[in-house]
């Protein structure tokens, strides 16, 4: 098989040919030998209860003469909307529960920091903390008058962490971020619709509660509560965790980092950070600059330690610390192929379960770190636990240093790395297209309206075995930028952007309209704008709120020129995240694949009648240019209503 029909990443495919060459499987080999069952592929398989599965495919069109076949309904009667509406519902259910666990794991932390049982960490942003306080009614003073005091961190840390710890199991109401950080038209549309969530864990159990055998069979109300619980994770749990971390680890500015293969470094120990909670990379981070670790590399025959990402722990602590990212997801077995990495250190979501027969090949140590994600044959677990970090970061990267010794596999380091400068979190962008109103998102609205800029583009999301790796998410952000359309990016597709090197204030000549690239040049930002992991979505949230807050365009985020899409989704956080975008008011087009064209009907509902409920929809195309296009004409339609 020709690697570059896998990969457009020339660092990736000389690692292929290395696999081919010595016999090793990758994830393109197991996916040639799994077909994908076409029937599942649809959303119309249901296996929730032991009479099935059963299979509600449409039936195929009647050839002339033929009787048409009626559409079979599984054995309960229910019908094909039902079916893929519940199989789309779970997927919902799957994506809002990992982001709010995630987020559970930052809360408990913020605790414990906030009681000083934290070693190794602290409350690193105090501005943020108080804002986020200030949401929760959490007082920033005691005293009245001239008895006024303020409260010191730690007290509002104290009282705001058992607040954000209520809302996982609140039963009713409101969840805070959800009612006070959208816009007001965008809330009061909510409520009236009774979708406002009421708490994290609520929703999700809700959903499945409703999916099971006999409950919810009506598609309609089944995406009702899909719309509630993808709410409760885009402004609840993937906001939550995002904003504590921010407190705990620093709000990202921009900062220059590099990115593919090329990162790693013969000489160096190669520890690989992969995952989606930055709690353990960041003491891990710290401690690769501890002097006696240092030494201790050296005295194995290092000459230093170099730590490098993959998938959304790489997003995190690239733009906070600029820690170079190696891959994005369909890279992961490939950094391993290099032979150069002593240690893959990883937490949850994302990771192979074939990489512990991988490291088996090489001499690389499997570490897991997270009691709720083993793998069968992993080389090692060091639990991380909030009260030993500094500890438990030092013993992962002793075990590092110790590997270094044992490579054995020759060490093949592609030589392709290429600078990005990320960290483009709501408020940086706040402060650098704020122009003469600062702390507002005045001059990106005003290059809005004045048409420099034609709208605004979220591309986020996964990589997809099924497509040629990194081709969509390239074509559709050029497509997109050169048709003066400003990319704001997370996840895998941040990373795509960054070996491209369209994360670059130098991509802007190179690849945007005149109008875009006069903006980016003006500012000195890409045009590009790398905001983070995946739960940073909750960020394009944030800007396209502050953006409807600055004016001129609208009373709410379905006015704005704007549209979201995921061209190379997989995972069930990228459904999850779709939803809450439609749910906010955003046209959101995915290419990959499609899960519900098991039922044209409760598509046409996705794809158009939720338009005239939350003003966002859903919508897919296969080729990313043409969706590019698709995005722009949508684009353009707000344009026109807004009359710029
Ligand atoms: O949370 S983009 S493949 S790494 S799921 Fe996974 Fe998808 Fe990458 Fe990050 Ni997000
Ligand atoms: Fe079949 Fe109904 Fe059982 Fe689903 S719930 S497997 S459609 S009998």
């Amino acid at each position: 098989v020709k690697v570059e029909s896998r990969t457009v990443d020339p660092a990736e495919q000389q690692m292929l040919k290395r696999a081919q060459a010595e016999g090793i499987e990758t994830i393109w080999d197991r996916a040639d030998k799994m077909k994908p069952c076409p029937i599942g592929s649809e959303g119309a398989c249901c296996r929730i209860c032991s009479q099935g599965p059963c299979r509600v495919p449409p039936p195929k069109k009647a050839k002339p003469g033929e009787e048409q076949k009626k559409q079979a309904v599984g054995v309960c009667g229910a019908t094909a909307e039902t079916i893929v509406a519940r199989n789309f519902a779970r997927m919902v259910a799957a994506g809002s529960a990992a982001h709010t666990d995630h987020a559970r794991g930052v809360a408990h932390l913020f605790k414990e920091v906030a009681h000083g049982r934290a070693p190794g960490y602290e409350l690193k942003d105090a501005g943020k903390l108080r804002a986020i306080a200030r949401d929760y009614d959490v007082p920033l003073s005691v005293g009245e008058g001239d008895d006024k005091k303020s409260r010191s961190k730690e007290e509002i840390a104290q009282d705001l962490a058992e607040k954000v710890l209520a809302e996982f199991g609140q039963q009713s109401g409101e969840l805070v971020f959800s009612s006070k950080r959208a816009p007001k038209k965008r809330v009061e549309l909510w409520r009236g619709l009774d979708v406002m969530p009421r708490g994290f864990d609520r929703e999700v159990v809700e959903i499945m509660h409703r999916t099971h055998m006999g409950v919810d069979q009506d598609y309609k109300n089944i995406i009702h509560q899909c719309t509630r619980c993808a709410i409760s994770d885009g402004w609840g749990g993937s906001m939550l965790a995002t904003e504590l971390q921010d407190v705990l680890f620093g709000t990202p500015v921009p900062v220059l980092g590099d990115s593919n293969l090329g990162v790693l470094k013969e000489d160096h120990v190669n520890v690989i950070i992969h995952g989606h909670e930055p709690l353990l990379p960041e003491l891990i981070n710290a401690a690769s600059q501890d002097p006696e670790m240092l030494e201790y590399a050296k005295s194995k025959g290092a000459k230093g330690i170099q730590l490098a990402g993959i998938c959304c722990s790489a997003n995190e602590i690239l733009m906070r610390h600029g820690i170079p990212v190696a891959a994005n997801f369909l890279g992961q077995e490939l950094a391993i192929i290099t032979g150069a990495v002593d240690a893959m250190v990883v937490d949850v979501q994302c990771q192979f379960q074939a990489l512990a027969s991988l490291v088996k090949c090489f001499h690389t140590k499997l570490i897991t770190t997270d009691e709720r994600g083993r793998i069968e044959g992993e080389t090692m677990y060091i639990p991380f636990d909030d009260h030993h970090g500094p500890e438990i970061a030092r013993k992962v990267l002793k075990e590092a240093i110790d590997n270094f010794p044992n490579r054995r596999a020759p060490v093949i380091i592609p030589e392709q790395k290429y600078p990005c400068v990320v960290g483009f979190s709501m408020e940086t962008i706040r402060y650098l297209l704020g122009g003469s109103i600062r702390g507002s998102y005045y001059t990106l609205n005003d290059n809005i309206i004045g048409g420099r800029v034609r709208g605004i583009g979220g591309v986020v999301g996964c990589n997809n075995v099924r497509t040629l790796h990194d081709n969509a998410h390239l074509s559709m952000v050029k497509e997109l930028i050169k048709n003066d359309v400003v990319v704001l990016t997370t996840g895998c597709n941040a990373i795509a952007c960054a070996k491209e090197g369209l994360l670059t204030p130098e991509a802007a000549i190179k690849y945007c309209g005149a109008g875009l690239a006069e903006v980016c040049e003006t500012v000195g930002i890409p045009p590009v704008l790398h905001m983070g992991s995946c739960v940073d979505n909750a960020r394009i949230l944030l800007a396209a709120a502050a953006c409807v807050r600055a004016g001129g365009l609208g009373n709410d985020i379905s006015d704005l020129p704007a549209a979201g899409a995921a061209p190379e989704w997989m995972s069930e956080k990228a459904i999850s995240i779709g939803h809450y975008f439609v749910s906010s008011g955003v046209y959101t087009i995915f290419s990959a694949a499609w899960p519900t064209t098991g039922s044209e009907i409760l598509t046409d509902y996705l794809f158009h009648g939720l338009e005239s409920e939350l003003g966002g929809m859903w919508d897919f195309e296969l080729d990313p240019v043409v969706a590019a296009q698709k995005m722009i004409a949508h684009i353009d339609k707000k344009r026109a209503a807004l009359g710029i």
